[in-house]
């Protein structure tokens, strides 16, 4: 399969992040991104390819206008105001609230960031444009007939939602290319999550709706990031009632537990029978990682590969986590190669 990468996921880059009340060496690093496409060239998986360039529609087809403005916009008035430095929220609007629009940058950032993991740099719009063209190209070469395809994105997207950014998170990478399938004339798109962090963005875009199925795979919220979200029983709503499935599962779990959660995503995929699959491809759930506590081997991560292969869809693979610089590209490539012979 062919793998789409841009060089301009460099602009976002920082040296370090606020967690657990330090400033530490940053985890989501440029660095990620360039072992992941030295990993998948050794691997043999095939070609490398720029992205194309979209414009905005397909963005603002999952994104609200008033935010995708925002992180086009923010910047300028931040430079004038603040100056040439990265932009921290240190504000949020409390509840209720009215959302009235203001004058001041750092209070526009406050109403939009989650949490203050995705500082917005002078090319953070470029960066996340750039993810998002590439999660499109790859999702074009499938439209084109291509049986899969891997968007080496960075930064990654999935805790964005329709109007908020967060988790390193600035444009919800997977949900733009799950929805332009739909565009595209797919009936049924599912999303598979196997990142170890719930996929909240995800989950909240599409949660109404009955035409993508989402899955995600992760870390109980109870204990872990993003906390407020991701539990088992939020089904969806509405039209989306039951095209929501959430599977937590405790710290320390190991592929035994991991592996039996994996059996029912995809019991759940099977069932709804998309025409079009897109994984988001965080890698994170290996014993390694220095942000979580799962327990997935090396071998672990060839067998997701072939698992998702036996599916026989068209299948989208978007990068999300992985923070084990010495194993990101590795457990990467195993998934995609673990793919292409299943
Ligand atoms: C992004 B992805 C918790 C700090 C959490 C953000 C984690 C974002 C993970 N103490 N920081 O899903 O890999
Ligand atoms: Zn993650």
């Amino acid at each position: 399969m062919k793998t789409v990468f841009s060089e301009l996921h460099a602009l976002q880059s920082v040296e370090t992040e606020f967690y657990r009340g330090k400033w530490v060496d940053a985890f989501e690093i440029p660095r990620r991104a360039e072992l992941v496409l030295d990993a998948v060239r050794r691997a043999g998986l095939g070609p490398v390819i720029a992205p194309g360039c979209f414009d905005l529609a397909p963005v603002l087809a999952v994104h609200d206008a008033g935010f995708v403005r925002f992180l086009e916009t923010f910047r300028d008035g931040w430079v004038n105001e603040v100056g040439d430095i990265p932009a921290y929220p240190n504000i949020w609007p409390p509840r209720r609230t009215r959302m009235i629009p203001t004058v001041r940058p750092g209070a526009e950032l406050g109403r939009y960031a989650v949490d203050m993991s995705s500082p917005i740099l002078q090319g953070t719009w470029a960066a996340a444009r750039a993810a998002v063209d590439c999660a499109l190209t790859a999702a074009g070469l499938i439209e084109g007939g291509e049986n899969a395809g891997f968007a080496l994105c960075r930064p990654p997207g999935h805790h964005a939602g329709r109007d908020y950014f967060g988790g390193y998170c600035f444009l919800n990478n997977a949900a733009v290319a799950a929805q332009w399938f739909r565009d595209a004339g797919a009936g049924r798109v599912a999303v598979l999550d196997v990142d170890y962090h719930h996929g909240n963005g995800t989950q909240d875009i599409f949660y109404d709706r009955g035409d993508v199925l989402t899955v995600s795979i992760h870390a109980d919220p109870i204990q872990e990031y993003p906390y407020y979200i991701g539990f088992a029983d939020e089904r969806g709503e509405g039209d989306g009632l039951g095209a929501n499935l959430n599977l937590p599962l405790p710290w320390g779990s190991d592929f035994s537990a991991w592996g039996g959660a994996m059996e029912q995503a995809l019991l759940r995929i099977r069932a709804f029978a998309p025409e079009r699959l897109v994984v988001s491809l965080g890698v994170d759930a290996f014993e390694g990682d220095p942000i979580s506590r799962f327990r997935l081997q090396g071998a672990d991560f060839a067998e997701i590969g072939r698992r998702i292969g036996r599916l026989g869809l068209p299948t989208l693979f978007v990068m999300e986590g992985g923070y084990a610089i010495a194993a990101i590209g590795d457990n990467v490539a195993s998934v995609l190669k673990g793919f292409q012979l299943a």
